[in-house]
């Protein structure tokens, strides 16, 4: 049954997230590297804008969306569910995919290009030209990846202070994610969730595997380069459990609270400017950023460009958070006010949204 088709590449983020599912999940897949002539003749064609991952089913069906990928798949083939029974542990586990592919793209972004750039530009010109020389491929590298090199200023490192805070801020949740992985194997027992592809993304493809950054990961954190290798491996044991009663380990208490402090108020703040946006620009497409906005990070303040994909990935977290009733409620709510996460119980709903490419629209 080979045949499902992963394009993406070894650098990529999100292809590093549908891969570790794939893999763990025991598919069939065939993984075709994202060249330029796979952009021209495949992704444009049948994405019609140029983006990886894309999973080609059998059928010639295309998923594209890390989130949508899994979700999908979960639906249509069998084995051991990757979300929780427990309405407290999937709402722990949608906020930290929220929080892997939403907010840990600071310093994923800041690392490679900041303390990795030379090896990424040549990494982004292997990718267009595998036959090419290593200089041949930094100079091609260097035409291409200039998008994707300025995301890491666009993103919210752009002042030396700010990257210094992001810094401090990374090398604390590297610790805080050690102490917990020497504790638990995945982040909610021994079965990975979503949760756990959802930090995977930025944890393996850009800090595990790009040099400078790995340097740091081996010597700060040996726990969280044990959880990569698990998940990288493609004979981890399928299977294993959720901690039973609906448990959140106390050892992601740290995490919890540092994305409810780093992350929530830039969400909240990021609701109202999609609000007023879309008040003012009645039936236009949304943009993939509306504008920049103030945030906070260890004290530290930095600007940077408010991107209306996040509160897609902020409603799903919500709805979970709003299908919990009775009991479920209470437990959920204990565990957000030991989170220091109040602000998002209590956080005003914004507009309805799809997703809509890389960005969203109204779902009226
Ligand atoms: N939310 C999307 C994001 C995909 C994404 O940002 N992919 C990167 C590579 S890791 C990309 O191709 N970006 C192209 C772009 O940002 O223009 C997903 O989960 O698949």
């Amino acid at each position: 049954m080979d045949h499902f088709i992963l394009y993406g590449s070894p650098i990529s983020y999100f292809t590093g997230k549908v891969r570790a599912y794939l893999d763990w999940k025991r598919v069939a897949y065939r993984e075709v590297l994202s060249s330029a002539e796979v952009y021209r003749d495949v992704i444009l064609p049948k994405v019609g804008f140029p983006v990886i991952p894309v999973l080609e089913t059998g059928r010639g069906e295309v998923l594209q969306d890390s989130t949508d990928i899994i979700e999908t798949l979960e639906q249509h083939i069998g084995g051991p569910s990757i979300t929780p029974a427990g309405g407290v542990q999937r709402l722990a586990a949608t906020l930290l995919e929220l929080y892997g592919d939403e907010w840990l793209v600071i310093p994923a972004m800041h690392y490679r290009w900041h303390h990795n750039r030379d090896w990424a530009l040549r990494a982004f010109g292997e990718l267009n030209a595998p036959g090419a020389t290593p200089d041949e491929q930094w100079a091609i590298g260097s035409k291409r990846a200039g998008p994707f090199a300025q995301a890491a200023v666009l993103l919210g490192a752009s002042t030396p202070e700010m990257q210094a805070a992001i810094e401090r801020s990374y090398e604390a949740l590297l610790a805080e994610l050690d102490a917990h992985f020497q504790a638990v194997p995945y982040a909610l027992g021994s079965r990975p969730s979503m949760a756990d592809f959802g930090l995977y993304g930025p944890l393996y493809a850009h800090q595990y595997r790009d040099p400078a950054s790995g340097a740091l990961m081996r010597r700060a954190a040996p726990n969280v380069v044990r959880w990569v290798q698990r998940l990288e491996s493609q004979t981890t044991p399928l299977g294993g459990d959720f901690l039973p009663h609906d448990e959140v380990p106390a050892s992601l208490d740290p995490v919890f609270r540092r994305q409810m402090r780093e992350q929530l108020p830039v969400l909240a703040d990021s609701v109202a400017r999609l609000r007023d946006w879309l008040a003012a620009h009645p039936a236009e497409p949304v943009p993939r950023a509306i504008g920049k906005h103030g945030f906070l990070l260890e004290g530290f303040e930095g600007e940077r460009i408010i991107r209306p994909y996040s509160l897609w990935m902020l409603q799903r977290a919500r709805d979970v958070y709003r299908s919990l009733e009775g009991a479920d409620r209470e437990r959920a709510d204990a565990w957000l006010d030991r989170v220091g996460g109040q602000g998002f119980r209590l956080l005003p709903d914004g507009p309805r949204l799809r997703r809509s490419g890389l960005s969203v629209a109204e779902d009226r």
